[in-house]
C-alpha cells in the first residue's frame, strides 16, 4: 500500500522524521510530499526542503520525496496512494487534522487519513519553533537532523 505524508516541512524536524520512519514500517512505500504553497514565504525553497528530506531519509529504502501543488487528494490519486499520513501532537492538532481529514474524505472517499501519535520526546516540536529558536541564537541541534541545523544556522548568519 502506498502512503503520502504531505506537509510544509520548512524545515523537516526530528518529529517529522520519526513519523516517516514509523510509517515506513507500516506501508510498502511512503511518499513524503512537500506542498508548493505560493501563499507562504518559507525559510527554504521547495527544492532545498526536498533535498533536506532526501538527506535525512537515506537510511530508509521505501521512501520517496516529491513536491506537489493543488489539492493533496488529487496528488494522492495521481500517485495511486490510498493513505494520507498525519502526525498528532496535541489536542489543538487533533481539531485541525480532523477537519482536514473530513474535508479530504468529502473530496476523495477512497483515501483514508491515518494519524500517528507523536513520540513523547517530540510532542512539543514544530518547524516554526525551530526557526524561532535559531533566529534568537538558541541551539537546535537536538531538534533537527544535523545537516539541516547547519543550513538553518547559515541562513541566520547571513541576516
Ligand atoms: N510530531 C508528530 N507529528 C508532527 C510533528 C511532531 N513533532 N511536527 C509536525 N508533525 C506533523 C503535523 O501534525 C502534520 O500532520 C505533518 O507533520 C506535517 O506538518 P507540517 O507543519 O510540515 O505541514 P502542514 O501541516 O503545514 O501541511 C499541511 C498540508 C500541506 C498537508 C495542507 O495544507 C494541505 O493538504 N494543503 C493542500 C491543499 C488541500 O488539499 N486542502 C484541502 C485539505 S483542508
Amino acid at each position: 500500500m502506498i502512503a503520502i505524508y504531505p506537509g510544509s516541512f520548512d524545515p523537516i524536524t526530528l518529529g517529522h522524521l520519526d513519523i516517516i520512519e514509523r510509517s515506513c514500517r507500516l506501508f510498502e512505500r511512503v511518499i513524503v510530499a512537500v506542498l508548493k504553497n505560493p501563499n507562504k514565504t518559507p525559510l527554504f525553497t521547495v527544492q532545498e526542503r526536498i533535498e533536506q528530506i532526501r538527506q535525512s531519509t537515506l537510511h530508509l529504502s521505501n521512501v520517496e520525496v516529491d513536491s506537489f501543488n493543488g489539492l493533496t487528494v488529487n496528488y494522492a490519486q495521481m500517485r495511486q496512494a490510498e493513505v494520507l499520513i498525519r502526525g498528532l501532537r496535541a489536542l489543538s492538532d487533533f481539531e485541525v487534522e480532523l477537519q482536514m481529514a473530513h474535508t479530504n474524505k468529502t473530496l476523495a472517499d477512497r483515501i483514508e487519513t491515518v494519524f500517528l501519535a507523536t513520540s513523547n520526546e517530540y510532542s512539543f516540536l514544530s518547524s516554526s519553533q525551530v526557526k524561532e529558536i535559531a533566529k534568537f541564537g538558541g541551539s537546535i541541534d537536538h531538534l533537527v537532523p544535523q545537516h539541516v541545523a547547519i543550513e538553518i544556522y547559515r541562513c541566520h548568519a547571513k541576516t
